[in-house]
């Protein structure tokens, strides 16, 4: 599966355009974070950023933004970490959906162990591997060419598996059926994700915006119990995280780097159409 062809990875026309998507994006609101110290996201940030960096002089304020930005997005990965469980050197992780590697190389560094990362765009896989060369871990964390959907790995190989914000390109029943099988019984799932509220009904027209600009398609929050349900995942902690991530955007929307998606995020959170939610489920038996 390491030798995998973009054609044979994405299925569908929805699927490449999506690959197409990544494989052009060079975002300066990922690279230049990433630049920061080599970890290279995609996904938001949490927690309060520091006040000097806006109240700052005005001179070095867009870089103090950019690495303030870079330090909340570092603080959600290690908190979607904490939620692995006891992880030991022997143990193997999948990070479906990697981007460019970054929540892998930091499990890596945290738990010492293997770590395979899945991504349909090949200009991403290439520069995840390009950054576990430079860090000298190639060795264990190896990121492939593979749609999460059937990444072709061993049955019950993994000790636990995530998302960091790649639920909403794929059915949630498919991808959930893929992870109960890739996992071990008592193996542990986690996702962050951002999802609509049921109970406003339908999309908003802010996640609607926010599903445009992506070529992503924002689950309802029922959709990730109910399919977890029948996939042998039983929840063990969902924190709403939702407070804790808008003053990344409110920091983001100041920042240099800022894509226009900023206020979308910050309508559809604050009238509550829209969450930003840690799911942890173990994998049972049946
Ligand atoms: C992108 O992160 C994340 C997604 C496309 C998933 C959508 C997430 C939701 C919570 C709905 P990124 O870091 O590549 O985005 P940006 O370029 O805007 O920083
Ligand atoms: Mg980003």
């Amino acid at each position: 599966m390491t030798t995998s062809t973009s054609a044979q990875v994405a299925r569908s026309d929805y699927q490449r355009a999506v690959a197409a998507y990544w494989d052009r994006e060079a975002d300066p609101v990922n690279l230049r974070l990433g630049d920061v110290d080599g970890l290279y996201h995609h996904h938001y940030g949490i927690g309060e950023p520091d006040p000097a960096v806006l109240a700052g002089p005005e001179d070095g304020r867009g870089d103090r933004i950019i690495e303030e930005m870079h330090r909340l997005e570092t603080a959600q990965a290690d908190l979607l970490l904490d939620h692995l469980g006891a992880i030991g050197s022997h143990d193997r992780l999948l990070d479906a959906g990697c981007g460019r590697g970054g929540t892998s190389l930091m499990a890596n560094r945290r738990f010492g162990c293997q770590v395979d990362g899945v991504t349909i765009s090949e200009s991403q896989a290439d520069f995840a591997n390009d950054q576990a060369v430079r860090r000298g871990v190639a060795g264990k964390v190896r990121f492939h060419l593979a749609n999460m959907l059937d990444t072709g790995f061993e049955p019950g190989s993994f000790r636990a598996i995530w998302n960091n914000e790649s639920t909403m390109y794929v059915d949630l029943f498919r991808l959930f059926a893929a992870h109960a099988e890739l996992l071990e019984v008592g193996g542990r799932y986690v996702t962050i994700t951002g999802c609509y509220n049921d109970l406003t009904g339908g999309r908003s027209r802010a996640v609607s915006q926010i599903d445009q600009h992506y070529i992503c398609n924002i689950h309802p929050r029922s959709e990730y119990f109910q399919a977890m349900a029948a996939n042998h995942l039983v929840p063990i902690a969902v924190v709403d995280l939702t407070a804790e991530t808008i003053p990344y955007w409110e920091l983001r929307r100041e920042s240099p780097v800022a894509t226009g998606i900023e206020e979308p995020f910050l309508s559809a959170y604050r009238e509550g159409s829209f969450h930003y939610l840690l799911i942890a489920a173990d994998r049972v038996e049946s």
